[in-house]
Protein backbone atom coordinates (compact mmCIF):
# COMPACT_ATOMS: atom_id res chain seq x y z
CA UNK A 1 0.00 0.00 0.00
CA UNK A 2 1.27 3.28 -0.72
CA UNK A 3 0.23 6.75 0.84
CA UNK A 4 -0.15 9.88 -0.66
CA UNK A 5 2.19 12.56 1.55
CA UNK A 6 -1.23 14.23 2.99
CA UNK A 7 -2.41 10.64 4.66
CA UNK A 8 1.73 10.23 6.56
CA UNK A 9 0.42 12.12 9.07
CA UNK A 10 1.37 10.82 12.64
CA UNK A 11 3.98 8.55 10.68
CA UNK A 12 7.47 9.04 12.10
CA UNK A 13 9.26 6.51 9.71
CA UNK A 14 7.37 8.13 6.54
CA UNK A 15 6.51 4.24 5.75
CA UNK A 16 3.27 2.89 5.79
CA UNK A 17 1.92 -0.62 6.89
CA UNK A 18 3.87 -2.54 4.19
CA UNK A 19 6.99 -0.87 5.02
CA UNK A 20 6.65 1.09 1.82
CA UNK A 21 8.10 4.55 1.83
CA UNK A 22 8.42 7.82 0.21
CA UNK A 23 5.70 9.60 -2.07
CA UNK A 24 3.30 7.79 -4.33
CA UNK A 25 1.55 11.03 -5.54
CA UNK A 26 2.69 13.91 -6.46
CA UNK A 27 0.97 16.89 -4.51
CA UNK A 28 -1.31 18.37 -7.27
CA UNK A 29 -1.15 21.75 -7.26
CA UNK A 30 -4.48 22.98 -7.49
CA UNK A 31 -4.60 26.65 -9.13
CA UNK A 32 -8.21 26.09 -10.79
CA UNK A 33 -8.67 29.23 -13.79
CA UNK A 34 -11.73 30.69 -12.97
CA UNK A 35 -14.53 30.23 -15.82
CA UNK A 36 -14.93 32.91 -18.40
CA UNK A 37 -17.92 34.37 -19.75
CA UNK A 38 -17.97 35.98 -23.15
CA UNK A 39 -19.62 39.81 -23.02
CA UNK A 40 -21.57 40.21 -26.53
CA UNK A 41 -23.17 43.53 -27.51
CA UNK A 42 -26.46 42.56 -29.70
CA UNK A 43 -27.78 44.73 -33.00
CA UNK A 44 -30.84 47.40 -32.85
CA UNK A 45 -32.52 50.19 -35.32
CA UNK A 46 -31.97 52.62 -32.88
CA UNK A 47 -28.72 52.89 -31.24
CA UNK A 48 -26.39 55.72 -33.09
CA UNK A 49 -23.31 54.22 -34.30
CA UNK A 50 -21.09 56.87 -32.89
CA UNK A 51 -22.75 55.54 -29.22
CA UNK A 52 -21.99 51.91 -29.85
CA UNK A 53 -18.35 53.03 -30.38
CA UNK A 54 -17.82 55.21 -27.61
CA UNK A 55 -18.83 52.11 -25.13
CA UNK A 56 -16.36 49.66 -26.66
CA UNK A 57 -14.07 53.20 -25.77
CA UNK A 58 -15.14 53.16 -22.24
CA UNK A 59 -15.91 50.36 -21.44
CA UNK A 60 -13.74 48.05 -22.84
CA UNK A 61 -10.52 50.06 -23.72
CA UNK A 62 -10.68 49.35 -27.34
CA UNK A 63 -9.37 51.86 -29.63
CA UNK A 64 -11.33 54.03 -31.89
CA UNK A 65 -10.49 51.82 -35.11
CA UNK A 66 -11.05 48.85 -33.82
CA UNK A 67 -13.89 49.86 -31.85
CA UNK A 68 -15.46 50.61 -35.21
CA UNK A 69 -15.13 47.60 -36.87
CA UNK A 70 -16.67 45.77 -33.46
CA UNK A 71 -19.61 48.25 -33.98
CA UNK A 72 -19.89 47.52 -37.94
CA UNK A 73 -19.95 43.65 -37.01
CA UNK A 74 -23.04 43.78 -35.15
CA UNK A 75 -24.97 46.15 -37.23
CA UNK A 76 -24.15 43.58 -40.39
CA UNK A 77 -24.43 40.14 -37.90
CA UNK A 78 -26.57 40.91 -35.62
CA UNK A 79 -24.02 40.61 -32.36
CA UNK A 80 -20.41 40.57 -31.66
CA UNK A 81 -18.35 39.31 -28.60
CA UNK A 82 -16.64 42.41 -27.38
CA UNK A 83 -14.64 40.43 -24.17
CA UNK A 84 -14.20 37.58 -22.71
CA UNK A 85 -13.85 38.21 -18.55
CA UNK A 86 -14.50 36.21 -15.03
CA UNK A 87 -17.73 36.34 -13.92
CA UNK A 88 -17.67 39.51 -11.87
CA UNK A 89 -16.16 41.29 -14.31
CA UNK A 90 -18.32 40.44 -17.02
CA UNK A 91 -21.48 41.08 -15.04
CA UNK A 92 -19.76 44.92 -14.26
CA UNK A 93 -19.19 44.96 -17.88
CA UNK A 94 -22.91 44.36 -18.93
CA UNK A 95 -24.25 46.31 -15.99
CA UNK A 96 -22.28 49.73 -16.88
CA UNK A 97 -22.90 49.08 -20.42
CA UNK A 98 -26.60 49.08 -19.68
CA UNK A 99 -27.06 51.82 -17.28
CA UNK A 100 -25.03 54.09 -19.41
CA UNK A 101 -27.26 53.18 -22.36
CA UNK A 102 -30.16 53.69 -20.81
CA UNK A 103 -28.60 57.19 -19.05
CA UNK A 104 -28.84 57.76 -23.00
CA UNK A 105 -32.22 56.54 -23.97
CA UNK A 106 -30.36 54.19 -26.49
CA UNK A 107 -31.83 50.54 -26.21
CA UNK A 108 -28.30 49.05 -26.39
CA UNK A 109 -28.21 45.46 -25.18
CA UNK A 110 -25.54 43.98 -23.42
CA UNK A 111 -25.52 39.92 -22.49
CA UNK A 112 -22.87 37.50 -21.19
CA UNK A 113 -22.47 34.08 -21.31
CA UNK A 114 -20.51 31.06 -20.43
CA UNK A 115 -17.65 30.59 -22.96
N1 LIG B 1 -27.77 49.31 -36.09
C1 LIG B 1 -27.47 50.59 -35.46
C2 LIG B 1 -27.74 51.72 -36.47
O1 LIG B 1 -27.90 51.46 -37.63
C3 LIG B 1 -26.01 50.67 -34.98
C4 LIG B 1 -25.70 49.70 -33.92
C5 LIG B 1 -24.51 49.00 -33.94
C6 LIG B 1 -26.55 49.47 -32.84
C7 LIG B 1 -24.16 48.09 -32.93
C8 LIG B 1 -26.24 48.60 -31.82
O2 LIG B 1 -24.68 47.06 -30.85
C9 LIG B 1 -25.04 47.91 -31.88
N2 LIG B 1 -27.76 52.94 -35.96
Amino acid sequence: MILAPQMMADNDDRSDEDGDVGLALKPKPKTKRPPLYKVMLLNDDYTPMEFVVLVLERFFGIGHAQATEIMLTVHKKGLAVVGVFPHEIAETKVTQVMDFSRRHQHPLQCTMEKE
